[in-house]
């Protein structure tokens, strides 16, 4: 059963304005219903031609008081509470909203969501028959050549997290869920679980003891001290040879390797995400005292989408302390419930981004109105701080951030990220070769945590 609210689909980037209405999308073609169902708002003393030459329209009429005009004849109804009005016809027709009118309207074939009128007052065609494709599938990959920059095929109209694809960036809805299965069991409880869902993270206090904080310490600090700054897997500060990230740190013996096989981390991800998962990155974070620099406000999935063919945000991070994470020392801040929308990012992904993006990224970076959009009017910006043995989980789609370290000793932290088994990658979405495995885990690895 699907069981939505009105008051909650503004963040789901369900609503979409007009200058004379406002259309509140209950029901989308992704929840295969086979039509739309919208709560609309024409605003008082508005006139509106519309021409839906795609669409049949059902108009039930609940509150205020206007007309409805055929086009073509000039013939005229009265719009009240009760009146019910259909274009069986696609018949370009005028509704004049004499005081505000709330209309409930149903659309067949189903909107899809992102449709706004075009110059008839009518919507384009958007893949009419299932919206967003379940799940999608990669566009072809472009030929790559030193001039042109690779054209991706995916469009927001095939793809519902299409980015970089050179359309305008911003916000649009997210149509997949962050928890799978509320019903699903595991370590989390009902309020930590109620809470991701909501604010898209949770801090768990003190995992780890700090015997095993120690432990991890001793096998991170030894794999930086040995760490090749030239080795594809190690990540230098933007401007200087301090080590900033060190990649696929899961693998090897010691402490670091068993850590993501940790029975609260895999079963938080299987609890949250309902179907056994593998691992698809991980990486340490080592933010050194006074040089470790910031990131900029991002979400994982955009990249992991476009560059490494993730085909849905069915995945999550557990970013494990290793130290204690304070206001000073550049802690992970999220934007609270901006996991709930995708902001489409502009640009087009230069081939071999990686090799910079991963010191200062340039691509997959939102725009500042969509920042605006989601931090100023959503949910705000949270601090995910805690003593060193501390978890933060947070949805693959996010968006996050993290200043300089402004105290003396690093703040490191392990991130784990856990893919579905359900959502392994394919092809790259922005047409790009895919990046390497210490990035992107591609071949089928064994489930963890069963
Ligand atoms: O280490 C941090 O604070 C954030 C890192 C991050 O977002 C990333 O590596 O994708
Ligand atoms: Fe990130």
């Amino acid at each position: 059963m699907i069981v939505r609210h009105l008051a909650d689909l503004a963040r789901a980037g369900r609503v979409i304005d007009a200058p004379t209405w406002s259309s509140r999308r209950l029901l989308l073609a992704h929840d295969h219903m086979g039509f739309s169902l919208h709560d609309t708002i024409i605003h008082a003393g508005t006139r509106t031609p519309m021409w839906y030459r795609n669409h049949l329209e059902a108009v039930y009429c609940v509150e205020g008081r206007g007309y409805v005009e055929l086009a073509e004849t000039g013939e005229r109804w009265d719009v009240a509470p009760g009146t019910v009005y259909a274009l069986d016809k696609h018949d370009r027709h005028v509704l004049v909203a004499e005081t505000e009118l709330r209309l409930v309207c149903v659309f067949d074939p189903p909107v899809v969501g992102p449709e706004n009128h075009d110059e008839h007052g009518g919507y384009e065609l958007l893949d009419p028959a299932s919206g967003p494709p379940a799940p999608p599938s990669a566009p072809p990959r472009a030929e790559v050549t030193d001039e042109a920059p690779p054209t991706p095929r995916a469009t927001a109209a095939d793809d519902p997290y299409a980015s970089r694809t050179g359309d305008p960036a911003g916000v649009a809805p997210r149509p997949d869920p962050s928890v799978w299965d509320r019903a699903a069991k595991g370590p989390l409880t009902a309020a930590q679980v109620e809470r991701y869902d909501r604010d898209g993270f949770i801090v768990l206090e003190r995992v780890l003891d700090e015997e095993a904080v120690a432990h991890l310490r001793r096998d991170l600090d030894a794999r930086v001290a040995a760490a090749d700054v030239s080795a594809p897997t190690v990540v230098a500060e933007p401007g200087s040879d301090i080590i900033r990230s060190i990649f696929d740190v899961h693998r090897g013996a010691g402490a670091l390797g068993l850590l993501a096989e940790h029975p609260t981390l895999t079963g938080a991800a299987r609890q949250l995400l309902a179907s056994d998962v593998y691992i698809h990155q991980s990486r340490a974070n080592v933010k050194p005292g006074l040089d470790g620099r910031e990131f900029q406000w991002h979400s994982d999935f955009e990249t992991w989408h476009v560059e490494d063919g993730m085909p849905r945000p069915r995945a999550l991070t557990a970013a494990v302390m290793l130290t204690d994470n304070t206001p000073w020392n550049g802690p992970l801040l999220v934007v609270q419930g901006s996991h709930a929308r995708y902001v489409r990012c502009p640009g087009r992904t230069p081939d071999a981004h990686y090799l910079t993006s991963l010191r200062a990224q340039r691509y997959g970076t939102p725009p500042k109105e969509a920042l605006a959009e989601l931090i100023d009017a959503g949910g705000g910006i949270a601090q995910a701080t805690g003593p060193a043995g501390s978890v933060i989980l947070f949805d693959s789609n996010a968006l996050h951030a993290s200043g300089g370290n402004l105290d003396t000793r690093p703040r490191a932290n392990v991130f784990i990220v856990y893919n579905s088994v359900e959502n392994r990658l394919v092809d790259p979405f922005g047409g790009l070769a895919p990046r390497p495995p210490f990035l992107a885990e591609r071949d089928p690895v064994p489930a963890l945590g069963r």
